[in-house]
């Protein structure tokens, strides 16, 4: 058979374009692939939630890949194995309580069995704003006078560049930070309506020093909704909430990921 560039590049932009238009009103947008955003999109696809990742990055992992100080290996605890087995991932038992992954079989699996369980993923797009509107997609009214509705989207290649581009939109029921440290959707919030987020201060209380056992409890608990609409998962939600970071241990972001998830589906299906 002779081949066609031009079909080739039909193909693609095709394809592409079909999967955009198709991610334009959705029930669950995620900002951010590291570990949590992948699991809260495996989880919530699982459900049967039409949910979209948008990833900055070229590579999707975010801070899994390089595992402790670019030792290729990544720490996790008991209570996250059954999500590791239910992956796939082979784990080591280092010592009691203490099982090791392969740092790069680790994302490239969660990443596949997200995509496999119906996840769509977009890498090189970044969320640089947010919608807010007076009420929800479902058009309730909520009790803060507002959600945030959807997400404001660039090529990270324009905003590397500089360039002036104007954005794109999407619209969805929920959203995820799953932006690791920087917690960056709650950080535009902030920035652009003040101190509305749903802290004891209404802004951003920040991580607090290394400490793994800490750490890695809080935040499964302060995976929690931030601002009507809006929900943390991963290192977001210790960011957002004051909780410790905790290094290469990665089972609570695998556990904040899939508690987001049973937390937004319970909320969308009220
Ligand atoms: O940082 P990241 O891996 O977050 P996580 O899932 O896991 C944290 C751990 O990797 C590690 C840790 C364990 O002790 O603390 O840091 O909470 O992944 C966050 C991803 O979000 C992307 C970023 O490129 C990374 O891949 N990201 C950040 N801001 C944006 C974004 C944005 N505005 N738009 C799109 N993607």
């Amino acid at each position: 058979m002779q081949l066609d560039d031009v079909i080739i590049t039909r193909a693609i932009v095709d394809s592409w374009s079909k999967d955009l238009l198709d991610s334009l009103e959705i029930d669950v947008a995620i900002v951010g692939g590291g570990p949590a955003g992948l699991t809260a999109g495996y989880y919530l696809s699982k459900k049967g939630l039409k949910t979209v990742l948008f990833e900055r990055n070229l590579s999707i992992g975010g801070g899994m890949w390089g595992g402790g100080m670019m030792y290729n290996k990544c720490v996790f605890q008991q209570e996250s194995k059954p999500i590791l087995d239910e992956f796939g991932i082979r784990t080591d038992e280092y010592q009691e309580g203490y099982f090791l992954t392969n740092s790069l079989e680790t994302v490239t699996t969660l990443c596949s069995g997200a995509i496999k369980a119906g996840l769509k993923i977009f890498n090189l797009i970044g969320v640089e704003d947010v919608m807010i509107r007076q009420e929800d997609n479902a058009g309730r009214r909520s009790a803060a006078g507002s959600s945030v509705t959807g997400l404001v989207l660039n090529w990270t290649a324009v905003t590397m560049a500089k360039l002036h581009i104007d954005p794109l939109t999407i619209r969805a029921k929920a959203i995820i930070d799953s932006t690791g440290h920087a917690a960056e959707v709650a950080g535009i919030i902030v920035r652009k309506i003040g101190k509305k987020l749903l802290t004891e201060t209404g802004e951003m209380l920040g991580e607090k020093p290394m400490w793994a056992d800490v750490g890695e409890r809080t935040i499964v608990e302060n995976t929690k909704e931030i601002y009507p609409g809006v929900f943390v998962a991963g290192m977001s939600a210790n960011a957002v909430f004051g909780g410790p970071r905790m290094g290469p241990i990665f089972g609570g972001m695998l556990l904040s990921g899939k508690r987001s998830a049973e937390i937004i589906a319970a909320r969308l299906a009220k």
